[in-house]
């Protein structure tokens, strides 16, 4: 999120692609139409199916699924074409838009409607409300992530907000609305397989720096490895693991790595992961599963194998204390409520006690001393500053456990839409949203905004690709740098040897002494003080690139889903070709969707999503009774002419096949919030597979209150060829009465 929820009460316009707020972000959802109540804002919902979002929006575009390129290029299109363009702002703060110009052109009104499925007065409509109602803020989730293009979905997004000179502004941006609770927390701190934390890559050079600040050897940390090409491999994403226990077996993706045998699962459904016949084929060919979460994770249930397979009972969030990372970069310090009940242990616990297992617990936790060289640490606080002490790219140098503490308790102080902090707690932004560069920042609630100070939160965008690309300067324009900027003028992010250039300043013997190379890996943070007393972002000033050079697609493009309801248009926008060694594993694209016409055995476009009363993988809410009633059984939305044409009665069972081989039985639910032509079906049920029902396989007393078919039992293979996020959004299915 470049912005946060309380700024998008600042917004003139809404545009949501793939995003049912109203259902999965309840309380977020209510700034939204606070929006609408202060500004008259439009809100405009772009989602193949009428949600409860859509109910609330002034302009609703019924899309087919993977259309969202074409949809925003001809918004594009038009915006180009009637002159709605911030022409300066792209001239200083974009490269590459001449590129996503020319392929806009191609996005004609009436191609668009074509592609998408939505009338061309429509998309005049919504295009025009939209570009003049600025600021507009531009909010996606899930419906523009998982698909094939998903990456490029996220590009284009960004591009639209771009060309209309929403970014940077209060009530703009591009709001995503994250997942989990501290999810982005999760991936700051390198839930990932191909980062370390706070994104830095995976090069000797960054494995130095964390070997550095954790005081352990380069040498032993590489003695963890294989051998030392291994650190700087990317590992297996969760999407595809499963790739890694399977390859070998006929007609399997090969893999690239070592084939896997254990799993440690720590706050996973399993059950949620796309291509549930594999990821249970594999389950059953470990040698050992560890589960550790709080419910029976249903992994457990799904897999045959009846020996190895542990459930350690983790404790709650509610349990233990800490700092969590909001959807908007805020961080949020949490207390503990209760200790830990019954036998259940913290996750951290559970961690600890592995490191001592497998013998590199004191290298594990050193890192927690070397501040103030103690020889205990306090958990979480020492964590916390650890972070604080060793993630400078994304500016966390600020998040000391101390100023986390003292914005929980001062909560009344801070105002909601601006996040700004009175009394006490003045100069602050809520959270300290990253990047905080220093302990005396006061974090940046909006990013890449120019209008502020670096030291109140204001940047330009960052200098990460090089000074220039094909002769053309990189870096922004001139008088686009941030408020009260000592340099008024573009800047390559700042290093030990330009940092008295671009400041202007002339560096001490002594400082100069203890500056680290660069920024990232100042460990003095001299270079982030200077940069603030300044007004320089210490990361640079530079342009946002809409064009992607070392990306199969520079600019993005659109590109059918693998399984695609319009054979014509695979011809005309095919997928890529199969991807080698795409985290460890060979990767299908252009080989599944030129092996027939999927379309003709599997007619009907499958969507899958969220229900507001049930969770992820769902254990969690099919333990409650309450929450387990309103959904007592795995459904689907179904048009009642759709069911009419198979014979399929409201409430009664119903077949859905998968171009995997792979079929579900759940209960036919009449909605006429998808068309005929598609269905929906949530993916938070578990427990039965491919028509059989497994509950007798919970430990006694364990069972939830609810069990049904998942939905990924019928997802059809597909990853994003950047990311490997599954295409659980994009595919096709057959139908047939139970
Ligand atoms: N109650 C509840 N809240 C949740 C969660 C939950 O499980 N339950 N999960 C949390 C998590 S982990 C996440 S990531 C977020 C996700 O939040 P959302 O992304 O809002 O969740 P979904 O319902 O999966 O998908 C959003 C919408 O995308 C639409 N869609 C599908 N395909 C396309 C497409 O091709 N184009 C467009 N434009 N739209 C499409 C779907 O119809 C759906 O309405 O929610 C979080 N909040
Ligand atoms: N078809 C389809 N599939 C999807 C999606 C979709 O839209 N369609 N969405 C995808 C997305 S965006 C996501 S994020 C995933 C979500 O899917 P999961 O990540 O599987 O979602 P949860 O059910 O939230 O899983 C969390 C697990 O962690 C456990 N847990 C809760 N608190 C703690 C804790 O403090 N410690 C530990 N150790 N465990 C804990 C819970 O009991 C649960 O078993 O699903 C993905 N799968
Ligand atoms: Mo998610």
């Amino acid at each position: 999120m470049t912005n946060h929820l309380g700024d998008i009460q600042n917004a003139k316009a809404i545009i949501i692609f793939g995003a049912n707020p109203a259902v999965n972000h309840p309380v977020g959802f209510g700034h939204f139409l606070k929006a609408k109540e202060r500004n008259n804002a439009q809100i405009i919902v772009v989602d193949p199916r009428m949600t409860k979002t859509a109910a609330k929006a002034d302009l609703y575009a019924q899309i087919r699924p993977g259309t969202d390129i074409p949809f925003m290029y001809g918004m594009l299109h038009l915006i180009f074409k009637n002159g709605w363009h911030k022409k300066e702002f792209i001239k200083d703060r974009v490269f590459g838009m001449d590129e996503v110009m020319k392929e806009a052109e191609k996005w004609t009104p009436e191609k668009t409607a074509d592609v998408t499925g939505v009338s061309k007065e429509l998309i005049i409509q919504i295009t025009t409300a939209y570009a003049k109602a600025t600021p507009g803020t531009l909010i996606w989730a899930m419906g523009l992530t998982q698909h094939t293009i998903g990456s490029s979905n996220t590009r284009l997004a960004p591009i639209v907000q771009l060309a209309l000179g929403n970014m940077g502004e209060e009530g703009g941006g591009t709001n995503i609305l994250r997942g989990h609770d501290n999810v982005q927390g999760a991936t700051d701190m390198c839930c990932l397989s191909h980062t370390l934390p706070g994104y830095y890559g995976l090069s000797k050079g960054s494995w130095g720096y964390f070997a550095k600040s954790w005081g352990v050897d380069f040498d032993w940390l590489k003695g963890r490895f294989q051998d030392e090409k291994m650190m700087s491999t990317k590992g297996y994403t969760l999407a595809k693991w499963y790739s890694g226990v399977l390859a070998g077996k006929p007609g399997e993706d090969k893999i690239h790595g070592t084939p896997l045998k254990a799993l440690f699962v720590m706050g996973n459904g399993i059950t949620s992961i796309s291509q549930q016949a594999k990821v249970k084929e594999a389950l059953d060919n470990l040698e050992l599963i560890v589960l550790a979460d709080p419910f029976v994770n249903e992994a457990a249930i799904l897999t045959d194998k009846q020996d190895d397979v542990f459930i350690l009972p983790a404790a709650t969030q509610f349990e233990t204390s800490g700092s969590v990372t909001a959807t908007n970069r805020s961080a949020q310090w949490r207390s503990k409520v209760v200790d830990p009940m019954y036998e259940s242990k913290t996750d951290h616990e559970i961690m600890f006690d592995l490191a001592k297992k497998l013998g590199f617990y004191d290298e594990y936790v050193k890192g927690m001393l070397m501040k103030e060289n103690k020889k205990e640490f306090t958990f979480p606080e020492d964590a916390t500053d650890e972070i604080a002490r060793i993630i400078k790219t994304i500016g966390l140098t600020g998040w000391t456990a101390e100023r986390l503490k003292k914005h929980q308790e001062n909560w009344h102080m801070f105002d909601e839409v601006s996040l700004r902090g009175f009394g006490p707690m003045k100069g602050e932004y809520y959270g300290l949203p990253w990047p905080c560069w220093t302990e005396g920042h006061s974090g940046s609630p909006v990013l890449y905004d120019i209008h502020r100070p670096v030291k109140e939160g204001g940047m330009g965008f960052r200098n990460r690709f090089g000074l220039e690309h094909d002769g053309v300067d990189l870096l922004a324009g001139k008088g686009s740098a941030p408020a009260h900027s000592a340099n008024k003028d573009g800047y390559a992010e700042i290093t030990a040897k330009n940092i008295e250039e671009v400041l202007g300043i002339t560096l001490t013997a002594d400082e100069k002494a203890k500056i680290g190379k660069n920024w990232k890996v100042d460990t003095s943070n001299i270079i982030a003080e200077k940069c603030m007393e300044a007004g320089i972002a210490p990361y640079g000033n530079a342009k946002a690139r809409a064009k992607v050079w070392t990306f199969p697609d520079p600019i993005p493009m659109h590109r059918e889903p693998l399984h695609s309801p319009r054979p014509d248009l695979v011809k005309e926008y095919p997928t890529y070709a199969d991807k080698p060694n795409h985290y460890r594993t060979d990767t299908k694209y252009a080989s599944v969707q030129n092996e027939k016409d999927w379309s003709k055995e599997f007619p009907i476009n499958l969507i899958t999503g969220r229900l507001v009363n049930l969770n992820g993988a769902g254990m969690e809410n099919r333990a409650s009774k309450y929450l387990a009633k309103l959904t007592p059984d795995m459904f689907c939305d179904i048009h009642p002419d759709l069911a009419y044409e198979h014979g399929i009665r409201n409430g009664r069972m119903m077949w859905i096949h998968s171009p995997e081989g792979t079929k579900i039985k759940v209960k036919a639910k009449f909605s006429y919030s998808v068309g005929s032509d598609r269905v929906f079906i949530p993916f938070h049920f578990a427990g039965v597979f491919q028509g059989k029902d497994l509950s007798d396989r919970y430990p006694e007393g364990t069972a939830p209150y609810s069990t049904g078919e998942s939905a990924n039992t019928v997802t059809n293979y597909g990853y994003d060829i950047i990311t490997q996020i599954p295409e659980t959004k994009g595919g096709l299915c057959r139908i047939e009465k139970a």
